[in-house]
């Protein structure tokens, strides 16, 4: 097995990943848009190290893919795959704030645990009905659809809530054969319907004025900056990887606007 990997339009491939699916049909569905690989340096597209006893080590991988496009200024995810003790999939598509488009956010992670599984398109402004209305409207009926078929995942903290949208669906899973079973037949079309619809929105987006992009950008680094500064994964990332590589992935690749 290669140790690396360059950066290239193929969805990454790590042995035993469980949420691989999820992002091969995410790129399977963004290929047709014109995809650019979007640099990342090498440190940060492939990392592994042990963790656990000396007895009883485990692999940790954590792998990034990063494209761009005509609307998209970045479309990442973040990887990571420590056998039982940890599988993520957290994907992010930042548009250009030349466009009126939403983040489209998905945080899919396995932990001892159990399951916490994240779907929104969120604002980069959610008190500007011109740039959530129309998004709303169609999301809430594929929000409806699946969210009668999955529990709800508990309450968020207040200081989230400006970043997500009424669409926010958010569940909890037991580990196993039965959250196996949801996440195959409601998780996966879920997030599929999600992008689906994001795709649909970005593709018919126009170029905004000057001014709104301003407005837009200015909204996207509030966005990005909360969530450069709240990410649930830095503890994680950092029990794996030490906080000087952490910090950096955070602040230069996955929330780097
Ligand atoms: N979350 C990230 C990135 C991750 C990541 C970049 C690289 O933003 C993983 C990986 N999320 C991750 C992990 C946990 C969570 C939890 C490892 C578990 C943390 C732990 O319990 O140790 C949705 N994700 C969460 C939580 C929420 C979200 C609400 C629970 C937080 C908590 O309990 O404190 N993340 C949040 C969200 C989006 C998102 C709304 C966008 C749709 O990506």
């Amino acid at each position: 097995m290669s140790s690396t990997r360059s950066n290239s339009l193929d969805p990454v491939a790590i042995e035993g990943w469980s949420w691989q699916p999820f992002l091969e049909d995410a790129v399977d569905r963004l290929r047709p848009m014109g995809l650019e690989p979007y640099p990342v340096s090498d440190e940060f597209l492939f990392k592994q190290d042990q963790t656990g006893s000396k007895t009883k080590p485990t692999t940790v991988t954590t792998a990034t893919w990063a494209c761009r496009s005509e609307k998209f200024r970045q479309v990442r995810a973040a990887c990571v795959c420590a056998g039982a003790s940890a599988s993520v999939l957290n994907f992010v598509i930042n548009p250009l704030p030349r466009y009126d488009l939403p983040f489209f956010g998905g945080d899919l992670v396995t932990l001892p645990s159990g399951h916490l599984l994240a779907l929104d398109l969120q604002p980069a402004d959610k008190s500007d009905e011109k740039h959530t209305n129309h998004v709303w409207e169609r999301l809430m009926p594929i929000f409806d659809r699946w969210r009668s078929e999955l529990p709800d995942g508990g309450p968020i903290p207040d200081e989230a809530k400006p970043f997500f949208s009424p669409g926010f669906l958010w569940t909890r899973l037991p580990l196993g054969e039965e959250g196996d079973k949801i996440i195959a037949s409601v998780v996966r079309p879920a997030f599929n319907d999600y992008l689906k619809l994001y795709l649909d929105l970005a593709a018919a987006a126009v170029p905004v004025s000057d001014q709104r992009r301003d407005h837009l950008l200015a909204g996207q680094r509030r966005y990005t900056d909360y969530r450069a500064e709240k990410d649930p994964a830095r503890g994680m990332l950092t029990r794996f990887y030490g906080s000087e590589w952490t910090e950096a992935y955070i602040h230069n690749v996955l929330f780097d606007l």
